[in-house]
């Protein structure tokens, strides 16, 4: 039996009980008492795999429309925290997660900060983003990226409430103490390229001859569901159903080919009815949002159940596999492209047994 030597600690004597502790008061500390914590032999997360229930935290948001308006609150946003870090307004290790409420006739006023954000619409008849002068309606289903110091203001002109996820790298930017935010003189922006600009520029296969980007991150800001779903439909038809994944696709900053944010990527997957996926297993803890469809996705020894709008999250390294009852589609997000730049992303599909 071999045993690995990282996970081994040294045996505690008097001796060095009493100089570790005036190691202590010199502020240094011996690396051999903590080395498997700080070089772990491999992931171990503090999140845990957990479901938010759209059916729970819908009438919730609801609530909060009745106790505070979207003015007071600047943003309302029911943070989603994962229980392994409660308070911390974590959902991933490095990423957090949220529900936004914009009731009919509603502003949620221009701010612009150095965290990036994605929207991932929930529900909208009349609700509308704006980022850097352009404003994108809400679709169901429509995935909506609003980068670092862009800014951006969210309104409902629609008769019904409009929810989004909110996915943002806030941890990420903070982490590194590198965050600045501030307020528009304005509470909506003025707009200065007519809707659908954006996409006519760059969303096409075409870009303007002389384009040159102005930040890392897609100037195509909206991905509509229409078109992701179209995809779905003819690479199911056309090429088949991957064992892990059923049909997955990434969204892409066509100026790159990369991650639509430097720090963010986002998914799609059509898992077709009846699909039944074999384990796989990532090191980036993936949040994941039901877009149509019900089934239950196998985290390690945890199962989900999952159906239309549930929010869900897998940890780093442990084991997933999907099932879906009838036609589901999954929308999902990660940091992977941050461990693919630093070159630790790892993946195992489909897991090895025994
Ligand atoms: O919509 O600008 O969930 O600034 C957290 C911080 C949403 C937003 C959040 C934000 C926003």
């Amino acid at each position: 039996m071999s045993v690995s030597a990282l996970d081994v600690k040294p045996a505690r004597t008097p001796e060095r009980e009493e100089f570790y502790q005036r190691l202590l008061v010199k502020n240094a500390s011996p690396l051999w008492e903590v080395l498997s914590e700080v070089v772990p032999p491999q992931p171990r997360p503090h999140c845990v795999p957990f479901l938010w229930a759209y059916d729970v935290m819908r009438p919730m948001l609801m609530e909060a429309g009745g106790i505070i308006t979207a003015d007071e609150a600047e943003r309302r946003v029911l943070m989603l925290e994962n229980p392994g870090t409660i308070g911390t307004a974590h959902i991933t290790g490095s990423l957090y997660a949220g529900l936004q409420l914009v009731l009919p006739g509603e502003v949620a006023r221009t701010h612009r900060h150095a965290p990036s954000a994605l929207r991932f619409v929930m529900e909208s008849s009349g609700g509308y983003t704006a980022v850097n002068g352009e404003r994108t309606v809400m679709q169901p289903g429509d995935f909506i990226v609003t980068p670092s110091m862009t800014w951006h203001d969210h309104g409902n002109s629609g008769i019904g409430p409009v929810i989004w996820m909110d996915v943002l790298d806030l941890h990420l930017i903070n982490f590194m103490d590198a965050g600045f935010a501030e307020h528009h003189t304005q509470e909506i922006q003025p707009l200065t390229h007519p809707d659908g600009d954006a996409y006519a520029r760059y969303g096409a296969n075409l870009f303007p001859v002389d384009y040159q980007p102005e930040r890392p991150s897609t100037p195509v800001f909206s991905y509509p569901y229409s078109r992701s779903r179209e995809v779905l439909e003819a690479m199911h038809k056309n090429s088949g159903v991957h064992v892990c994944h059923g049909v997955k696709m990434r969204f892409v900053n066509p100026a790159t080919g990369g991650p639509p944010m430097p720090s963010i990527q986002t998914f799609i997957q059509l898992l077709p009815k009846g699909f039944r996926g074999a384990e796989h297993r990532f090191t980036d803890s993936t949040i994941y949002c039901a877009v149509e469809g019900s089934g239950r996705t196998h985290i390690g020894h945890t199962t989900l159940e999952w159906k239309q709008h549930d929010i869900f999250m897998a940890p780093s390294w442990m084991t997933v596999s999907h099932e879906a009852d009838n036609d589901a589609v999954l929308f999902s997000a990660s940091d992977r492209p941050l461990q693919q730049y630093l070159g630790v992303w790892r993946e195992e599909a489909p897991v090895r047994k025994g």
